[in-house]
Parts: structure tokens; sequence; C-alpha cells
């Protein structure tokens, strides 16, 4: 049995964790610690009573190390942080406190409970990371594999790997028992509407334009979040301390694809079910045109990396890690846990978040 700390649990892939590890280590104690910013929703985690919610935020060592000794912790699975890459180049400053600072006051609580006061008994952290850290390839490039040399092009994927070596340091210098995961594009329940899937799924829904950044082939590879979290559970499980492991979903797709496969999967379920058409009477599909038409071209993100792609053989040959799901199958599930989870995600898109959004992609339009 074990006692998890997971920081960022009320956030996209958080949440997902701790439904997963809930389901499958049910006798486990867990405690979630999260600042409840923008990004992180306490209703992501409706129906698990008996889990202990910590509303605060990673930065404060002392809450941080005094949740270690008061609930036994032994496991800290780190998903807390900024993640939004167009959010990093308005405002950098956020990912540099959250991302690098709160990550060392992590390292630092956890080196203060669990080697200094030398109880000396097993310990786990786990640290969530990213594959942007590695930087962007171009078409014929092989995939990132662990040995990829780090080459962060924005902020976030800078602060996300000065995170990931304040880990190795902390590993390599004290001790501390760590492993990194470096995973690719998630998507599924309960991710933030910002992020291209949800945003675009819901915008089909609510008639709004579907802003597709430069000319929309810049590729990801999909990751279906319960696939990572079954990844995650393989590093705790057998993972050799002080290594790093990236988890792909194997389906590397241009954003045109990816849209044109929401944009079906929409217009698929309205054609089946004519409820949907009173439900979102602004959708192009509830008036029987194509979602596609909603496709608006706009100026790129700055520093736009072109392509992300994954070399799992790591921990396909160490530990078996293999994903369930493909993009077809993910992506339909996922459209579905949309379509009857509206009240979440009419909740978590409030007036601030609109207001952002607004101001910084209104007027982007270059391409009606
Ligand atoms: P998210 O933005 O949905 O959630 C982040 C969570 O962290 C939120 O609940 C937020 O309230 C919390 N948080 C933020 N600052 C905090 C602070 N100072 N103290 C405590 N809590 C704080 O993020 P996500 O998409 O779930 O990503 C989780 C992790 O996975 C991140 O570390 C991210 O870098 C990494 N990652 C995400 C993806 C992806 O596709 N979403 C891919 C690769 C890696
Ligand atoms: O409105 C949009 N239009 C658009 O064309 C948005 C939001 C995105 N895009 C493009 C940009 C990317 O090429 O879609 C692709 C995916 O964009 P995001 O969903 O913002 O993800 P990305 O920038 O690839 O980063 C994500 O994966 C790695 C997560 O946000 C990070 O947290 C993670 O580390």
């Amino acid at each position: 049995m074990a006692n998890l700390l997971v920081t960022g649990g009320a956030g996209f892939i958080g949440a997902n964790f701790v439904h997963y590890w809930r389901e499958h280590h049910p006798n486990d104690g867990m405690v979630v610690l999260d600042a409840l910013t923008y990004a992180g929703n306490r209703t992501s985690l409706a129906g698990l009573e008996s889990l202990r919610f910590v509303h605060g935020d990673i930065r404060a060592t002392e809450i941080v190390s005094s949740l270690i000794r008061d609930h036994d912790i032994d496991t800290i699975v780190h998903f807390a942080a900024e993640s939004h890459v167009d959010r990093s180049i308005d405002g950098p400053d956020a990912f540099i406190d959250t991302n690098i600072t709160g990550t060392h006051s992590l390292l630092k609580a956890a080196k203060s409970e669990w080697l200094d006061r030398g109880s000396g008994r097993p310990h786990r952290f786990h640290h969530i990371s990213t594959d942007e850290v590695y930087g962007s390839l171009g078409p014929d490039d092989p995939p990132f594999s662990e040995l990829t040399p780090y080459a962060p092009n924005s902020p976030y994927s800078a602060s996300k790997a000065g995170s990931d070596h304040l880990v190795r340091a902390y590993h390599h210098t004290f001790g501390l028992q760590t492993t990194t995961t470096n995973c690719s594009n998630n998507y599924g329940p309960y991710q933030f509407p910002e992020k291209l899937i949800p945003l675009f799924l819901i915008n089909c829904l609510t008639g709004k334009p579907l802003p597709i950044y430069g000319d929309g082939m810049n590729v990801r590879d999909w990751l279906y979040v319960k696939d990572h979290c079954r990844g995650i559970e393989l590093v705790l499980d057998r993972g050799q301390v002080g290594q790093t492991y990236n988890i792909g979903g194997g389906e590397e797709l241009p954003n045109l694809t990816v849209i044109d496969v929401i944009c079906a999967a929409v217009d698929e379920r309205f054609n089946a079910d004519p409820a949907l058409a009173a439900r979102f009477p602004d959708a192009p599909a509830a008036k029987g045109q194509a979602s596609s038409s909603l496709k608006t071209f706009v100026t790129d993100r700055l520093g736009h990396d072109r392509r992300y792609a994954i070399d799992e053989r790591k921990i396909q040959e160490e530990l078996g890690y293999r994903p369930a799901r493909d993009f077809k199958s993910g992506l339909a599930a996922t459209v579905d846990w949309y379509l009857a989870h509206e009240n979440w995600w009419r909740a978590v898109m409030d007036g601030s978040y609109r207001v952002w959004l607004e101001r910084n992609y209104g007027s982007r339009a270059t391409v009606g």
C-alpha cells in the first residue's frame, strides 16, 4: 500500500490519474494538492469523497513538508504546472514561478522529509514532463528518444526543461529517488477547452470559428490520457530510479487531420441524434451544414514547433507499455464525454477565460 501526494490533481491529466488510481489501487492513500488556477477544477474530482483535497500552492514548501509528514506520503506524483504554450508566450512569468520554482519547492520538501530527517524508507518523486523539451523535428528526423538533447523553444517548454533538470540534479546530487516521464499531446475527458481538441470540439458545438494556426500542418503525437495514466503506473511500479521514460500514443497526425476527424465526429453525432440540434442550435451541424465550414486559418503561433514524435522503445521494452487506444476510438470516446458533460465545460469556461481568448485570438483570423 502506498500513500500518494498528487500535485495538480484537479487539472486535466492529474484528475484522470486520480480517477485511474482510485479505480486500480482503491486501498492506497491519496492527497491532492492543487492551487485551483483557471485550469484546476474541483468538480473534476467529483465522486471521490475518500480523497483528501488540499487547496494550496506547490511553492509553499512548508505546507508540502507537513503534508508529507502528516499523511505519511511515500510517493509524489507531480503534475502541477502552467501547461498552455500560448499563455507562456503571452506571459512567461507564471511558467517560471510554477514550473521551475514550484518544482524546486517540492524537491526541497521531499529531500527534507525523506532524506534529511533520515527515515530511510523507500520513496519516489515522479515528475510529469513533456516531449516539447526536445524541441522541434523536421519531417524526416527520427523521433525523440530519451537521449535526444534538450532544445526547448517556448517559455513553456523551457520552464519544463528547467524542472526536469532540477529533478535530475536532486537524484544525482542528493540521492532522491526520482523518475520522470516525457509524454506527447494528451487528449480525453476533463481537458480545459483551450487546447486544440476540446476547444475545436466545443467551437463546433457552439458555432464558433476553428482558429487553425499557420498552414495547419504541424504534427503532434496524440496520446489518450488513460493510456498515459497506465504508463505512469508502470513507471511507478517498475521504472528504474534516476531514469526518464518517453510516453507516446503512436499516432503522429497533422493538425488538419485531427481537425477533420473532430468535425466528422460532430457531424455524425448530429446525424444520429436529432436532439443535439435542439441542445446546440448554433452548431453548423444543427443547420445541416458541415462543421468544417468553421475552419479559419489564423496567424501562426510565435515559435510554433513543427513536429513532435516519440520513440517509445524504452518504456515498451523495459516495462511492456503499449497504448490501448488508437486516435479514432480515443477521439470518439472524448467527443462522447464532452457531449455528456456539457455542465462541466460550460462551468470551466468562465468569463476570465473567454476574455483572455478573445483578447488574444479575437482579431487573428486572416482567412474567413
Ligand atoms: P492543466 O493545466 O490541465 O492542469 C494543471 C493543474 O496544476 C491545475 O489543476 C492547476 O490548478 C494546478 N496548478 C497550477 N499551478 C499550481 C501551483 N502553483 N500549485 C499547485 N497547483 C497548481 O495541465 P495538464 O494538461 O493536466 O498537464 C499536467 C502535467 O503534464 C503538466 O506538468 C504538463 O506540463 C504535463 N504535460 C501535459 C501534456 C498535455 O497534453 N496536456 C503533455 C505533456 C506533458
Ligand atoms: O487554437 C488552436 N489552433 C491551433 O492550430 C490551438 C489551441 C492549437 N493549435 C495547434 C497548435 C499545435 O500545433 O494545435 C496543436 C496543438 O496545440 P495545443 O493543444 O496548444 O498543444 P501543444 O502546443 O502541442 O502542447 C500540448 O502538448 C504538450 C500541451 O498543451 C502541453 O502542455 C504539452 O506539454
